[in-house]
């Protein structure tokens, strides 16, 4: 039988340093914010805070470019800070778990600058460096054709010594050399360093891009008129990358850490079985991407795809039933801050919907099998940028990029409506407008005008008036906790059902263990739902939540609300 590991009952709450909470006034979220802020995460009943990157960093992509691992940014504060982050999360029965970012550093990293200065720099060979190819009327072009995932070439070109560097992401993120046994031995130091410091975990970012395919060889040309292509089955889920994995992963186990590794593009439940098995003792667990990706269409990234509930089913049984049959274990989520806000996205963010939607996706969420990741904001069921920001409002690199290529390249007004308005529905900035506390002014994240706005239904939707009143969504978040822990047995070690494969209103599903049986019951639709309950559900039970707070029993058929959401407890 499987075993029971502490981090199996863990869920957990992330933290986007910028936009959290600001205690200096200076408009960018701090730690000594978060501090303020502890008893509201401890109250929501989570077990473990994922905190962002809050190193040193120019800020290229907010922290995720990092110039020293061992220091954090000076408007995040200072590493006494973190001590005290630590003390007060501890205090409070509450783990930290820490972003550690080593496919690549920021190009301001002490070994980059002196990597970069010279061909004979002892750290040279801790980035990937290659020769440019020669085109065919003698010009110089890039080793290869990949695309960078914020657009343009991943290779840039270092005059001086006539050489190109590797740089998956922004140019100013240098992709490091896994190959060079000193470079494991830096991050394997790093780890040591915040483990040793009282740090519980990691959330390993980018983790399956570390290992390449030495031959660097150009990427099939999907797309004739673009000048770079996707090269990622050369980069993603690389030969070395179990052995990199194992060598992390016997320091985590040393001190019984934390580990979900970022892993987009690994869709084969059978490949990440090697890395959250138990006996190989890699990873505890990874975000997977399909059911973020569900809506991203095949011509790029911001544009759009219709969806079915019936894909959405698939999805979930697949991973749900697998890792359950294999003894691996399932990261669960919907946000994070790389994607829209899910109400907006998965359900529907108009205001008569709204609380009801945002607690059935928690519903939905919050009862499989697996670790439980509530992004900031999540929980307040807060939305995506209003249709009435324009382009001028986002602030990320990555939409900003995606979309002056876009212009650059000509494209017609219709095709950049559609683009902006898919913008709006998935870009990362939606998950990064501050946290909306009160209804004072900057909705308490700040004194001052943040560095980036506050979306404007702060007034209504925000935590002071969300904590104590027992209908809100925030409260309802609470409540799918609570279920997890009285009744963990079912909740954290039961096994999986997927009830109705076909219906493309109604997901539900049934968990188990031994003789004890719950029904979850979640609509997705905006329209009444008629459903049957199959048969063998049909029993005498216990209303254990709903959505719509007045639901007292089970019957054959029923008419779902709007986005209602019921789970059942069967006798
Ligand atoms: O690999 C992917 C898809 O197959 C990408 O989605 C990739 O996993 C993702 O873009 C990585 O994101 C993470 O690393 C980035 C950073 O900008 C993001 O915020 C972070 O979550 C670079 O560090």
């Amino acid at each position: 039988s499987a075993k029971r590991p502490w981090w199996k009952e863990a869920n957990v709450y992330q933290i986007y340093p910028a936009s959290f909470k600001d205690s200096n006034g200076d408009g960018v979220g701090d730690i000594p914010g978060i501090i303020s802020k502890l008893d509201y995460i401890k109250d929501l009943g989570v077990d473990i805070v994922w905190l962002c990157p809050c190193y040193k960093s120019p800020q290229v992509d907010m922290g995720y470019d990092i110039s020293d691992y061992r220091d954090i940014y000076e408007k995040y504060g200072t590493l006494d800070d973190i001590d005290d982050l630590i003390r007060g999360l501890h205090e409070r029965g509450l783990k930290l778990v820490m972003d550690l970012v080593v496919n690549h550093t920021s190009d301001q990293h002490e070994w980059f600058k002196s990597a970069i200065s010279s061909k004979d720099s002892p750290y040279r060979d801790y980035y990937v460096w290659k020769k440019p190819k020669i085109g065919p009327n003698g010009e110089r072009l890039p080793p290869n054709n990949w695309l960078s995932y914020f657009r343009g070439s991943v290779w840039e070109y270092d005059e001086a010594s006539d050489e190109y560097y590797l740089h998956l992401f922004a140019k100013e993120q240098p992709d490091l050399n896994w190959e060079n046994p000193k470079v494991q031995a830096e991050v394997h130091d790093v780890i040591r360093f915040w483990l040793d410091r009282g740090v519980d975990g990691f959330r390993l970012d980018a983790i399956n891009l570390i290992s390449k395919d030495l031959d660097f060889p150009d990427a099939a040309v999907a797309n004739p008129s673009a000048k770079y292509q996707d090269g990622a089955i050369y980069y993603t889920n690389g030969p070395r990358l179990h052995e990199h994995l194992r060598g992390m992963g016997k320091i985590f186990r040393e001190y019984d850490a934390f580990s979900v590794g970022e892993m987009g593009g690994f869709t084969d439940p059978n490949e990440v079985i090697k890395v959250v098995a138990e006996e190989r003792e890699e990873l505890n667990m990874i975000f997977q991407f399909e059911i973020v990706d569900m809506d991203i269409s095949p011509v790029g990234r911001y544009f759009p795809r219709k969806w079915k509930l019936s894909e959405l089913k698939r999805i979930v049984n697949k991973w749900e039933t697998y890792m359950y049959e294999h003894h691996g274990w399932n990261a669960l989520y919907l946000e994070n801050h790389d994607q829209g806000r899910s109400v907006s996205r998965f359900a529907s963010d108009k205001p008569e919907f709204r609380a009801h939607a945002a607690k059935m996706l928690a519903t939905f969420l919050g009862l499989q099998s697996g670790s439980v990741f509530v992004y900031e904001g999540q929980e307040l069921g807060m939305a995506n940028m209003p249709k009435s920001w324009g382009i001028d409002k986002l602030k990320d690199l990555e939409s900003i990029n995606f979309y002056t290529e876009l212009v650059e390249s000509g494209a017609s007004e219709e095709v950049l409506q559609v683009v902006l308005a898919d913008l709006q529905k998935k870009c990362r900035d939606n998950a990064r407008t501050p946290m909306q506390w009160d209804s004072t002014a900057f909705a308490g994240f700040s004194t001052v005008q943040p560095w980036m706005d506050v979306m404007d239904d702060y007034k209504e939707w925000n935590a002071v008036s969300q904590v104590d009143d027992p209908s809100s969504v925030y409260s309802y978040w609470r409540s799918i906790f609570d279920l997890r822990r009285a009744h963990k047995d079912i909740f954290v070690y039961g096994s999986f059902n997927l009830v109705d494969a076909v219906d493309e209103q109604v997901l539900s599903y049934e968990r188990r263990y031994e003789g004890k049986r719950v029904l979850v019951i979640t609509s997705f639709s905006e329209l009444e739902a008629l459903w049957t309950v199959p048969e063998e559900y049909v029993r005498s039970g216990k209303v254990l939540l709903s959505n719509y707070g007045d639901v007292e029993n089970l019957k054959k058929d029923i008419a779902l609300r709007p986005f209602e959401a019921i789970v059942y407890l069967l006798d």
